[in-house]
């Protein structure tokens, strides 16, 4: 690096998103990379852990070790909990979390407080980039504004501002920022300029670029648009359901032609983005457009995307009842807590609302997910064993389609259970041959309520 110009960055946020970025950037030359958190109970640990040169992510996460060794090693990345050195970057990224509460309203406390943080200690000439998924019009008119308040500085002439949304998911975290296109959005040709030329030096396909309120609406649209599609499969599945067809061989049939892409139903949408992101949209859309207008697809694909973790749990009380045994009292082992499969991550994972249906019908869960180390869901705790999981069950119910439940030893599971019920929400199962092992199998889309 020597007689090279160092350039320091700042990722704000060590989550999901944070973590990978600053890592990938850390193994640029030329880059001198920052990762800053609060050191708070949860996830305070994360800033030692990293500094030891570990991942901290439980699921597989290919490529991640490595990287995180690497570049510490390398000494060109480093967490942190202090927020001065906000101080010292020529480029701010913000990848904190923009939750939705109860009434699906953006709770921005945390884009806030960081963009009053930068706003204290901004140097002119400073890019900042928005990567944290947020309304339509939030980066102009919260970011930008609360940074300007601060700072005394003029967004666009004393600093610079982009939008410039993530494609991670678990288990793809780094393979998703390198190879998926990126789109870049700033407040000025200016800045979007300068984000393209640093996201140029990871990302190995197209960068797009674009304004920013553009590149806002395409991340919240692009989220919006799945969360329908998987709400269309779902009303199939249900629907296929109450007429005794498998909806899983209709897809087939749908999706052996190559423009057709029918998703998948399933026991519920989780994750940090497909369960707010239409409420963004709408929230933006509320806020900044010029007439009132409300969106009737997003919402009603929200409703139905909730109600298939309700749907699950009428699949066990069915299951149960054919056995002879009321849910009430009953021990159903839910299989997976995650909310994606073979990874730790259980953000708005659609099995809270599977297990707190199950508790409201009186019966008693007991959980098992090989990867998520902890769960911030009432007293339950989870287990890692399958085998104790399952012993005196009434029934099995996968929620998440982990690679570890796919072998299951059927006759095994039949001696250690007490009622020998399987509800499949992820079509793992084959019900010809868990039927043939003396299993009552009920499944999304396949087997359902007669
Ligand atoms: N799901 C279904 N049926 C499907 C697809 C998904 O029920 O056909 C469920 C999954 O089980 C899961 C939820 O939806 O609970 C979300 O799954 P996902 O595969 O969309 O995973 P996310 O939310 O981690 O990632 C999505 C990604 N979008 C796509 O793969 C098209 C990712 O690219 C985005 O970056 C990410 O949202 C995000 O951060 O916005």
């Amino acid at each position: 690096m020597c007689g090279q110009m160092v350039t320091k960055i700042t990722v704000v946020g060590l989550g999901y998103v944070g973590i990978p970025c600053a890592a990938l950037l850390a193994d640029v030359d030329g880059f001198q990379v920052t990762g800053l958190q609060r050191r708070s109970k949860r996830s305070g640990w994360k800033i030692d852990h990293l500094n030891a040169g570990k991942s901290p992510f439980e699921g597989d996460e290919p490529g991640m070790e490595e990287l995180i060794a690497r570049v510490v090693k390398k000494g060109t990345f480093r967490a942190t909990d202090d927020i001065e050195i906000l101080k010292d970057s020529d480029a701010i990224l913000i990848d904190v979390q923009t939750p939705t509460d109860a009434d699906h309203i953006p709770q921005y406390d945390s884009l806030k407080e960081v963009s009053k943080q930068i706003g204290e200690r901004l140097q002119r000439g400073t890019l900042v980039v928005v990567e944290s998924t947020v309304a339509p019009g939030t980066t102009q008119n919260v970011v930008q504004k609360i940074i300007e308040e601060h700072s005394g500085m003029i967004g666009g002439k004393d600093f610079d501002l982009a939008f410039a949304y993530e494609r991670v998911m678990p288990g793809k975290l780094i393979h998703n920022i390198v190879n998926l296109p990126r789109i870049v959005g700033g407040i000025t040709p200016k800045s979007t300029m300068r984000a393209k030329e640093i996201y140029s030096k990871v990302v190995k396909a197209k960068i797009h670029v674009t304004d920013v309120l553009t590149a806002e609406l395409s991340k919240t649209i692009e989220n919006a648009y799945r969360d329908v599609n998987i709400a269309f499969a779902n009303e199939m599945a249900l629907v296929c359901e109450n007429l005794g067809v498998n909806v899983y061989e209709i897809i087939e049939f749908i999706n052996e032609l190559s423009n057709r892409m029918m998703h998948i139903p399933g026991a519920g949408v989780g994750g940090h983005c497909l369960p707010k992101d239409s409420w963004l949209l709408r929230y933006g859309l509320n806020k900044y457009g010029f007439h009132k207008m409300e969106p009737q697809f997003i919402t009603l694909a929200r409703e139905i995307n909730n109600h298939m973790p309700v749907h699950m749990a009428l699949l066990v009380e069915d299951a149960l009842k054919k056995k002879g045994r009321p849910i009430k009292g009953a021990t159903v082992t839910v299989l997976g807590v995650a909310y994606l499969e073979n990874a730790d991550d259980t953000r708005n994972t659609p099995a809270a609302a599977f297990i707190t249906a199950l508790e409201e019908k009186g019966a008693k869960v007991v959980l098992h997910d090989p990867y998520v180390r902890e769960w911030d869901f009432g007293p339950h705790v989870i287990e890692r064993d399958l085998r104790k999981a399952a012993k005196n069950s009434d029934c099995l119910a996968l929620v998440t389609k982990h690679k570890d439940y796919f072998n299951l030893d059927f006759d095994g599971f039949r001696k250690l259970m007490r009622t020998p019920t399987i509800v499949d929400g992820r079509n793992v199962y084959d019900e010809k041959v868990v039927t043939a092992k003396g299993f009552e199998y009920r499944a999304i889309g396949k087997a359902g309520i007669e």
